[in-house]
């Protein structure tokens, strides 16, 4: 069975190209403007944080922000666009300095719980059912800070808090092993689909699997894939690509690592994602060297390497393939990839 693939990315994705160590360097684009470009670059769906559907939502009442977010979703319906998830943006409210919902201070996890409700509000106007939970700082600098048994109980709190305040929404974990914090607590695939397992539904938590990500914790993006899969809990990816071990890179996909790119479009291909719905995210930011006006090209090119690679995978001879596999001669399969890739 073979995918079908309809491609998303956030608007976090067109971005000014500020980094740790320097400011801007190209011009704000508002969201409307980020908004007319999606067709235009191959894009149907948008992946929002709850505050790009509803800016400043926390001086807002919950009825108002349920008001905006059907505003957006008419402005998506004019775009021909359709809303793919909504994440709660947990990571930068003073209150979740030491983390949402394992912070150490009661009030501080309140704030999270009544902010992520409010984000499945909006994924309600907008008409998706999925809520991705980047668990952006739910780690610590210092691991006596922090109980990681506690931390574990109280992200199960909160979730099963938010599966019991909607009966309907699902949620895809992305783990992540590090940045912002030195060590996270769900860093891979298993850990999030093992999270699911101890909520009262574990049949409505998944996973959003992103390449970086997973090349951060050391893993191989395809493999993690594979499992989530073999599970049934490949709900979202976030196609992107990582130099080793650095900071989080997002570079363009397939522009690191071609091969191991090729291996991701080959298993998602080859386990019919996308035929449930399932969206191919792509999280890549420009180069902060890109100039203004080609500065969405790193998203064009994603998609675009993902299409090739899709066309090289099945365009393989699965008689020969089989034949190597059959033979064990792994070195004549590694000489057919590779020349695969080369387009000989
Ligand atoms: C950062 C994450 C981030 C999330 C996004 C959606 O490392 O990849 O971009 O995907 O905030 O929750
Ligand atoms: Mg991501």
């Amino acid at each position: 069975m073979t995918g079908e693939f309809r491609f998303t990315f956030g608007p976090w994705n067109i971005h000014e190209g500020a980094d740790p160590f320097g400011p801007p360097v190209r011009k704000s684009r508002a969201f409307s403007e980020k908004l007319t470009i999606y067709k235009e670059l191959g894009f149907d769906g948008v992946q929002f944080h709850d505050d790009d559907a509803v800016p400043e939502m926390n001086d807002l009442s919950p009825e108002q922000i349920i008001a905006q977010a059907g505003q957006m979703r008419e402005t998506l319906d004019d775009h021909g666009l359709v809303a793919e998830f909504v994440a709660p943006r947990l990571w930068e409210d003073p209150r979740t300095i030491d983390g949402a919902y394992t912070s150490n201070d009661p009030e501080c996890r309140h704030y999270a719980l009544e902010r992520s409700k409010r984000a499945i509000d909006i994924a309600n106007a907008l008409g998706t059912d999925l809520i991705v939970l980047w668990l952006a700082r739910e780690g610590t600098y210092l691991r006596e800070a922090k109980d990681s048994r506690v931390a574990v109980e109280r992200l199960v709190e909160a979730i099963n808090a938010m599966l019991e305040y909607d009966p309907q929404v699902r949620f895809a974990i992305e783990p992540k092993p590090n940045e912002p914090m030195d060590q996270a607590y769900i860093p891979t695939t298993g850990h999030a689909i093992a999270l699911g397992f101890l909520t009262v539904a574990p049949e409505r938590i998944g996973v959003n699997i992103e390449s970086a990500h997973v090349v951060l914790a050391g893993l191989d993006p395809s493999d993690e894939m594979g499992f989530a899969l073999a599970h049934g809990k490949l709900w979202s990816v976030h196609l992107n690509d990582q130099n080793g071990l650095k900071f989080d890179q997002d570079r363009s996909f397939g522009a690191v690592d071609l091969r191991r790119a090729f291996n991701q479009v080959r298993i998602l291909d080859r386990y019919g994602y996308g035929r449930s719905g399932e969206w191919v995210g792509l999280d890549v930011k420009a180069l902060r060297t890109q100039k203004d006006d080609v500065a969405t090209r790193h998203l064009s090119n994603s998609r675009t390497v993902f299409l090739k690679l899709l066309e090289i995978s099945r365009s393989l001879d699965d008689e020969k393939l089989e034949a190597m596999i059959g033979e064990r001669d792994y070195e004549a399969l590694d000489l057919y990839i590779v020349q695969s890739l080369l387009g000989e």
